[in-house]
């Protein structure tokens, strides 16, 4: 070697290595590589641990993606300590109770990976005589554009109450002030923007200050004490005066799938479906409806933080409502050992997503080892 040839491997030796070096570490990488099961069971169980590695870029939020892969590659490890941190983290995701308060800045998650989050931090705020502070939110947890109300729980954690569905506007609006109204009431002033069509066909934005008057005691009203108030039961289809709508014995505020009572013996395909779903859309820690399509056979879910809904049918809520609606289904296939289940989550054009989470049994339990993020459509 001559010695041009020579400084010129020294050269791409040196560019590779610095190159190599100035790489950022890859979280997704990291994780799905990693053999260290107190990390992965971290990152699988807190949304907080998983945003602390910083997984940003791509679509949708890199920290429920990363909370997936932890959780898949404990059942791809295969090994006791990785098989007990699943049970494990299954045994926590079966007490996920869509009611629940204890809201924090991540509840404001979507539970499609091709969707961006916005964190839930309450921003129009009172702190009314009786000492609580309230807050208004706007969401769409239930399908459609809502103002919702919540109180502060706990200052110190930032913790928020679950928000309770109060008022609906008219399209996505900006709340700019709280004030107190007479009769243990809030005003919420908001502003409404909107489209205006013009001759030319360009049309413009406009704008418009609105406001609506939310009652506490008709917006907290909670007849049958099941956690969900009347409004929202009625919202989803639920029996305001029944805790337990399906009768399974969970009451609708804890019951992840509300409106179906399953049969006693759960199948193969029961379980298949309920580990899918947990590590696609659960692990997100979203609270959104989700409402399930007719062809899909209903199966009683866990780990899911809102709740799933087989009877509402989406054609329902279309003629009922507008805004963001969220369907969801599912397919199951099984070879011998290994399973795939493929799901679809569809909001409206251009925001519509497939997955196939991957399963195997090991010793007569199915465990996620895979899943695999397909084509937004
Ligand atoms: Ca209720
Ligand atoms: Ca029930």
């Amino acid at each position: 070697m001559g010695r041009t040839s020579a400084r010129a491997v020294l050269l791409v030796a040196a560019w590779v290595t610095a190159a190599v070096a100035l790489e950022p570490l890859d979280p997704f990488k990291t994780v799905g590589e990693s053999r260290d099961v107190a990390l992965l069971e971290r990152i699988a169980s807190s949304p907080s641990a998983a945003a602390a590695l910083n997984p940003a870029g791509g679509m949708g939020d890199g920290a429920k993606d990363l909370r997936t892969v932890a959780y898949a590659r404990l059942g791809e490890l295969n090994t006791p300590d990785s098989l007990a941190a699943v049970d494990r983290i299954e045994a926590a995701a079966r007490q996920v109770r869509p009611s629940a308060g204890g809201w924090d800045v991540y509840s404001g998650m979507h539970p499609a990976f091709h969707y961006d989050d916005t964190p839930f931090e309450p921003r129009a705020c009172l702190t009314l005589v009786n000492g609580r502070t309230y807050a208004m939110v706007t969401g769409s947890w239930m399908a459609g554009f809502d103002i919702y109300l919540t109180w502060q729980e706990d200052r110190a954690r930032g913790t928020w109450a679950r928000p309770r569905l109060a008022a609906s506007v008219e399209d996505y609006v900006t709340l700019t002030s709280l004030s107190p109204a007479p009769i243990e009431a809030i005003r919420c002033d908001y502003t409404r923007q909107y489209f205006v069509p013009t001759p030319e066909r360009r049309g413009r934005m406009a704008s418009e200050a609105r406001s609506v008057t939310v009652r506490l005691l008709d917006t907290l009203a909670d007849s049958d004490s099941d956690g969900w108030t009347d409004r929202e039961e009625r919202r989803l289809g639920l029996d305001p005066f029944n805790a337990d709508t399906d009768g399974d014995g969970i009451s609708d505020g804890n019951d992840i799938t509300p409106d179906f009572a399953p049969p006693a013996a759960e199948t193969d395909e029961d379980v298949l479906v309920q580990k899918a779903f947990y590590a696609a859309y659960g692990l997100s820690g979203a609270h959104h409806v989700m409402l399930a399509t007719p062809d899909c056979r209903p199966v009683a879910l866990w780990g899911y933080a809102g709740p799933v809904l087989y009877k509402a049918g989406r054609q329902a809520w279309d003629k009922q409502r507008r805004g963001s609606k969220i369907s969801v289904t599912w397919q199951v296939t099984v070879r011998r050992d290994l399973a795939t289940v493929h799901l679809y989550d569809h909001e409206g054009p251009l925001a519509a997503g497939h997955q196939d989470v991957r399963l195997v049994r090991r010793e007569g339990r199915w465990v996620v080892v895979d899943r695999r993020l397909g084509a937004v459509s």
